[in-house]
């Protein structure tokens, strides 16, 4: 049995995942779930993934894996190369918090049940939604194209020549941004890694709309 990959092709942290994957060379089954229509929060699928999110990753022993970025650590340590994480100490939490930033300030904020719960229970409309999910990207890519711009560590991609895990969150969400009519102009450092991200077969391979369950 090969590694089997729950999730569904629009969500950013299946995309990060995909990415991940896909660098470290990792064949998988795709399966797919839509979101809105509650696939995620069946029995089933709940026994996986008591949270009812996507990524889920099962494993050839037959072991649930939650939560992409644990997902990840869990990959980079049983499947070391190519490494997703600097070699040393100072890299890999630089590597880390820009992970972060996308992963832990933008994502929770902009998640489908946050919007959802914007308009349920402040009758958040479409544009209110836009506007909240904007607010929350540009509040966080202000900050770390500016954390790019002032270090030399930055490199053809976030840190250095080679991708790492904060860039498989960076191609996830700018992915996600472009559902609300987000682009990367204002952020050119931001828009040249991600234009560079773009050239890696193993990343685009991860884009939303090459997925098979892509709408
Ligand atoms: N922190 C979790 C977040 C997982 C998550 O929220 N996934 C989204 C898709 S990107 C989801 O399943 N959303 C369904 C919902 O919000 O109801 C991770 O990184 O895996």
């Amino acid at each position: 049995m090969t590694l089997k990959l729950h999730n569904f092709f629009r969500s950013s942290t299946s995309t990060r995942l995909r990415a991940a994957l896909n660098l470290k060379g990792l064949d998988y089954d795709y399966v797919q779930y839509v979101l809105r229509d509650g696939e995620t929060r069946t029995a089933e699928y709940l026994a996986m993934n008591p949270q009812g999110l996507v990524p889920t990753l099962e494993t050839a022993d037959g072991q649930f894996l939650i939560q992409s970025l644990a997902i990840i650590e869990w990959l980079e340590e049983n499947h070391p190369e190519p490494s997703l994480l600097p070699r040393d100490a100072n890299g890999r939490a630089r590597v880390r918090a820009l992970s972060y930033m996308i992963a832990r300030e933008i994502h929770p904020l902009n998640n489908l049940r946050v919007l959802f719960r914007l308009r349920d229970q402040f009758r958040a409309d479409e544009p209110a939604q836009k506007e909240w999910f904007t607010h929350w990207v540009i509040t966080t890519f202000d900050s770390l194209e500016a954390a790019l711009n002032a270090s030399d560590q930055t490199g053809k991609y976030c840190h250095g020549d080679t991708p790492t895990l904060a860039d498989v969150c960076l191609y996830a969400q700018v992915w996600n941004n472009k559902r609300f009519d987000i682009g990367t102009k204002q952020w050119p450092t931001i828009a040249r890694i991600q234009s560079e991200l773009e050239q890696l077969p193993d990343v685009a391979q991860a884009a939303p709309p090459r997925q098979p369950d892509a709408a």
